[in-house]
This record gives structure tokens, C-alpha cells and sequence, in this order.
């Protein structure tokens, strides 16, 4: 509109406007980009083209850049053919980030369907679970079963064939043992008192000193009180004691070694005797061989030869003191089932009024611990 002609009409119906006020030059030779134009013209039209000293710099040194380096910007982008190869690379770049990035993006949908798969598993192991209560249930049922188990197991006796471990000073109380006591494993009277340490032992004093005279003082030794069958015996502090079932009918004193005394509750209908109750749950054992023995407080009951298996009994129960040995087939502590018999008393049991003199020592070791 501009490069119309003025409208004369209309220039006569406007009067006072000046249009003269617009430069001549204002879109002319004024303007530096239609001079740029210009002289772009002039570039590509004329090969020889007239430019300033600083835009000809310029330009020679952008053509000079590729004139010697065919794989310069410049040159790969005015080249169709390295346009073409540069253009496959771009499209393998991107294509190589675009996949990386789905895959990346499927990874981790995958990875999401991990925390998925456990779900999946779960409910394979619910099943499982589901059948864990069943045999949770079996389990107490089994635990109820387990004392009528164990009420019905037979009594693993101890071999005749066990011979005792080294005991140096011949004091009838293995090297091992005299560790239990604190008594001198070198010195058959520890204490000097007259009396050897197994002497003591077997009479439930203190082999390592005159001072406490008990051995239950001598915090050497504690006494158990069964909680069940109420029977009480003393056993080494350094044991451990463990119920095998709820009723603590059976109940172990346990070396470090894995040797223990198991002591055992049986009962004993009122129509048997001691003689019937051995028949049936000692068959392999000879009932001539037990010898009848006697407690420190005067409670009789019996016992196997060597010492390593007790009996005693009450109108109602029959209790059994047996030792086990490890594999080692050999006795470390004959000595402490020997004391733990030794200080056994029944529930019920009351000792006699005449009550031992605790400072009269007997002549003669028993027979039972010179085995
Ligand atoms: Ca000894
Ligand atoms: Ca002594």
C-alpha cells in the first residue's frame, strides 16, 4: 500500500494530514538489513563481489576453514553426501538413545513386576502357610503326644563296658570332675582333713576345704527341686538342667561336653512293685546286678554296679538317675552322678530321727564308688 500512488481524491478529503512528514528514505539506503540484502546479493551473484576489507576477513576465513578439511561443518554441510552420512548417523544416535530409553523404561516395568512376582509367590506361599498351621496344630498335638511319647520311650541304658577317664591322684574323682568340686586334681585330700576328695564327695562334703564343711555350701554344687514330682538332688553349678517335656518329667543335667545325667519320672501303679515296674522297662538289665543303696539322708533305693544308673522309688513313682556317655565311650564324671544320687530325696520322704553325724567320716569307702 505503501507503493501506491497517493490517492489525489483522497489526499482532498484529508487536508490536514501531512503525509509529507514520512522520510523519503525511510525504507530506502537507511536501512542497514535491505543493505545486508544487498550485499548478500552481491555475494552470491557476483563471484568477485565488492566487500569491505572486514566482511571480506570474515568470509575468507569461514571458506578457508573447509577448503583443506573435507570433514569440516562447513563442508559436511554443503556436501549431499556427508549431509546423507551425517544425517544416518543422527537417525542411529537417536534411534540407539530412543531404544536405550525404552528398554531402560522396560527394565523397570519389569523390575515394577518383580515386587508383582513375590505377590505371585505369596499366595504360593500362603498355600504353604495354610498347610504350616495344620502341622502347627499337629505340632502341639505332637508336643501333647510327646510326654506319652516320652512316658512310653524305653530307657536307654549306658554300656557295662565304660571305663573312666584320667584321674590323676586316684582320689575316685576323674581330672575333669575335680574342676566341678574345686579340689585338687593332684592331690587325692585337697583339703588336707584326712579324708580323700571322692571320700567327701560321696558323702556330700567338701573336698576342697574344711571351711564350708557342705558341700552345698561350697557353691560348687546347687539343688534342684524337681516342679512337678517335687523330688530334690543336688547337681554342679556349672551344669545346665533342661526339662526334655512340659511336665518335667524328664529332666537332664548337661556337661559342656554333651555327656548328662538324665533323671526320669515314671509311675508306678499301685498294684506293681519296684520288681515288676525293672521287668518291664529294664528287660536287658539283670536285676541281681543292682545293689541296694542308701542316700546321704537315709532314702534306700538301688543301683547298677558301676554306678551309673539309680533307682529309686515312692507309692507312686519310680524315679531313674542314668548317665550318658558321648561317643567317646568313656566316663568323665562317675563322681557326679554317684553325689547327685547320693543327695536324692523323694517328695515325700522324711528322714529318720536319727539323723547322720555330719562329722563322723566311715572307715571304708562304699562299694559302689570303688568300681
Ligand atoms: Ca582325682
Ligand atoms: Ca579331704
Amino acid at each position: 500500500m505503501f507503493g501506491k500512488k497517493p490517492d489525489s481524491s483522497l489526499e482532498q478529503s484529508l487536508p490536514n494530514i501531512n503525509v509529507q512528514t514520512i522520510p523519503a528514505d525511510f525504507y530506502g539506503g537507511v536501512n542497514p538489513v535491505v543493505k545486508f540484502k544487498k550485499v548478500e546479493k552481491e555475494v552470491l551473484l557476483d563471484s568477485k563481489p565488492k566487500l569491505t576489507p572486514a566482511e571480506k576477513k570474515i568470509l575468507d576465513k569461514i571458506t578457508s576453514a573447509g577448503n583443506d578439511q573435507p570433514l569440516h561443518a562447513v563442508n559436511i554441510l554443503a556436501n549431499k553426501k556427508y549431509a546423507i552420512i551425517l544425517g544416518f548417523v543422527l537417525f542411529i544416535v537417536i534411534s540407539a538413545v530412543v531404544g536405550g530409553y525404552y528398554y531402560l523404561q522396560m527394565r523397570n516395568s519389569n523390575t515394577g513386576t518383580t515386587p508383582t512376582a513375590p505377590e505371585i509367590t505369596i499366595p504360593v506361599t500362603v498355600p504353604e502357610t495354610t498347610e504350616t498351621p495344620p502341622v502347627t496344630t499337629e505340632v502341639p498335638t505332637t508336643t501333647d503326644s510327646a510326654p506319652k511319647f516320652l512316658a512310653d520311650a524305653p530307657i536307654e541304658f549306658p554300656s557295662n563296658l565304660l571305663g573312666d577317664s584320667v584321674d590323676l591322684d586316684k582320689d575316685d574323682i576323674s581330672d575333669m570332675a575335680e574342676e566341678l568340686f574345686g579340689s585338687d586334681p593332684s592331690k587325692p585330700d585337697t583339703d588336707e582333713d584326712g579324708y580323700e576328695d571322692g571320700h567327701e564327695v560321696f558323702y556330700l562334703y567338701n573336698p576342697a576345704g574344711k571351711e564350708p564343711m557342705r558341700i552345698i555350701e561350697s557353691g560348687y554344687v546347687k539343688e534342684y527341686q524337681n516342679p512337678t514330682f517335687g523330688y530334690k538332688l543336688f547337681y554342679p553349678t556349672d551344669w545346665a538342667v533342661g526339662a526334655v517335656d512340659d511336665t518335667a518329667r524328664d529332666v537332664l543335667f548337661s556337661t559342656i561336653t554333651g555327656e548328662n545325667i538324665e533323671v526320669r519320672t515314671f509311675d508306678l501303679p499301685a498294684n506293681q512293685t519296684f520288681a515288676d515296674w525293672f521287668r518291664e522297662w529294664a528287660p536287658n538289665q539283670n536285676f541281681q546286678n543292682n545293689i541296694n543303696v542308701q542316700t546321704k539322708f537315709f532314702e534306700a533305693g538301688k543301683s547298677r554296679a558301676d554306678s551309673l544308673v539309680y533307682y529309686f522309688a515312692d507309692s507312686a513313682h519310680v524315679y531313674a538317675i542314668i548317665y550318658h556317655t558321648t561317643d567317646s565311650n568313656t566316663v568323665n564324671f562317675r563322681s557326679i552322678i554317684v553325689m547327685m544320687a547320693r543327695s536324692f530325696r523323694t517328695a515325700g520322704f522324711v528322714p529318720p530321727e536319727t539323723a547322720p553325724d555330719t562329722s563322723a567320716f566311715p572307715t571304708e569307702m562304699p562299694e559302689s564308688i570303688n568300681q
